[in-house]
């Protein structure tokens, strides 16, 4: 009966144990993860020392250019046009509430001044610590600053290259040593959070160097990554600090967010993205200007004013943020195409904004005609395509009930009709706007 007893207490206390390792979040990181979800907009920044050859970030790998060679580009990146100022109040212009910066790319190049590798911004012509200068800017005009990391190094003898999907040609030669590289990422995040003041979010990537693809049966990884020391370490060391990695499977224990590449939660264009929508954390999509993360002289295939800001209505109404990039040119411009359509994206922004931050989606599931988002008793339904065929759209499945229905843009009253099964809005005399015509509807 004693030896039944023993067997329970360890038995229960295994069980507990089992449980000390899953994820509580803390009270700041939780409201934390409000606040991104409410912030709705942000700039994702491509630039580092493959924004030279202007063949945007996968310059080292497509090319396989070895690391010796690769090195000589620290020489020519002397970024003399750069104004951290200049980037952020853009951003803001833009109606953008966060940037997510590019700190080291698969390259292994890093933006800022560390002691852990020589291969730094410090020791360019430039010599100027690019994270920092960035960091100073968006705390000075209040937007919040994510760091993206990659885990991939195409660079580092001590990454397991051998079992990489990438990075290949390269020039490395003999086997990896994960427990050393793991401690250099272990340094190198601690200095990010250490000496940059408040950091919203570290975005992971590239996981999935290690794993069959996207759409495999078995994705499980080739090493083991150890990413729960990474995460205790980062919410240690800044507990609000939310944890995304862009792995492309179900959130792990100890991520703040999920993110999506290149596709609407739910969608999966790309190919990368089979993974469901989580139903708890806030989510992210991240999507390009043109056809390129990084600088790409060729790459004119510019997506329109319309495109994108359907893109961020058609993420808010998933309840999704949408990250917008931009890659800069080597002398720290902005091309001129960007820049003009983040300022027309800011234009809209600005009279429409109150239809998207601190909205939630998944009110419904979307619509041939758009989505809605909600905040308090307020629907939004984004008309983002007109009907051809009838004078009407229909909300299926509303079930609040609606006490009026107002153009968004001018407050006039617009004709609705609820039935058991839904809403009808009625769109004859009203006049529709090309980009997305926003009917309000107040609920009781
Ligand atoms: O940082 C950006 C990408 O560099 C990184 N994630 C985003 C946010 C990323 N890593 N892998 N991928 C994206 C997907 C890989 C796409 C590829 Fe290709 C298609 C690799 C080779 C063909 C894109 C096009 C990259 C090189 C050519």
């Amino acid at each position: 009966m004693k030896k039944f007893f023993f067997t329970l207490a360890i038995l229960f206390f295994s069980f507990q144990n089992i449980h000390a390792q899953t994820y509580t979040p803390t009270p700041e990181n939780l409201k934390a993860r409000e606040r991104f979800s409410d912030d709705r907009f942000g700039l994702f920044i491509h630039w580092g020392i493959f924004s030279i050859p202007g063949d945007a970030e996968w310059v080292m790998n497509n090319r396989n250019i070895p690391v010796k060679n690769y090195k000589r580009l620290m020489d020519f990146f002397n970024p003399l046009d750069f104004n951290a100022a200049n980037w952020v109040s853009m951003a803001k212009n833009a109606g953008m509430k966060y940037i997510t910066l590019i700190t080291r790319h698969h390259d292994g190049f890093s933006m800022w001044d560390t002691k852990y590798s020589d291969y730094n911004i410090m020791h360019t012509p430039y010599k100027k610590d690019i994270v920092k200068q960035i960091a100073d800017e968006c705390h000075k005009q209040g937007i919040q600053l994510f760091l993206y990391y990659s885990l991939l190094d195409w660079s580092r003898n001590d990454y397991p290259f051998e079992t990489g999907r990438t990075g290949q040609g390269t020039g490395r030669k003999g086997k990896g040593d994960y427990a050393h590289y793991l401690q250099f990422m272990k340094n190198q995040l601690t200095e990010l959070l250490t000496n940059y003041g408040t950091i919203a979010g570290i975005w992971f990537d590239r996981y999935w160097d290690q794993t069959a693809p996207e759409g495999a049966e078995d994705r499980a990884p080739r090493i083991d990554w150890k990413l729960d020391e990474i995460y205790a370490l980062i919410h240690k060391l800044q507990p609000q600090c939310l944890i995304g990695n862009n792995h492309h499977l179900t959130p792990f224990p100890g991520e703040d967010f999920q993110m999506f590449e290149k596709d609407l939660p739910g969608q999966n264009n790309s190919g990368l993205s089979f993974q469901k929508p989580s139903q708890q954390l806030p989510l992210e999509t991240c999507e390009t200007m043109n056809n390129s993360w990084g600088f790409n002289i060729a790459d004119t295939n510019y997506k329109s004013v319309k495109q994108l800001i359907h893109y961020l209505v058609n993420a808010a109404g998933r309840n999704a943020n949408f990250l917008l990039n931009v890659g800069p040119m080597p002398n720290g411009k902005i091309q001129p195409e960007f820049i003009d359509t983040l300022q027309e994206i800011g234009k809209w922004v600005k009279k429409n904004g109150e239809t998207i931050y601190a909205t939630k989606g998944n009110i419904i599931a979307p619509q041939a005609w758009g989505v809605i988002t909600a905040k308090n008793k307020t629907l939004y339904a984004h008309i983002l395509a007109r009907p051809s065929d009838k004078p009407y759209i229909f909300i299926p499945e509303l079930k609040e009930k609606i006490k009026n229905a107002t153009l968004f843009s001018d407050g006039n009253k617009i004709k609705f009709k609820q039935i058991p099964e839904g809403v009808f809005i009625y769109l004859d005399g009203i006049k529709t706007d090309d980009i997305d015509t926003i009917v309000q509807l107040n609920i009781e």
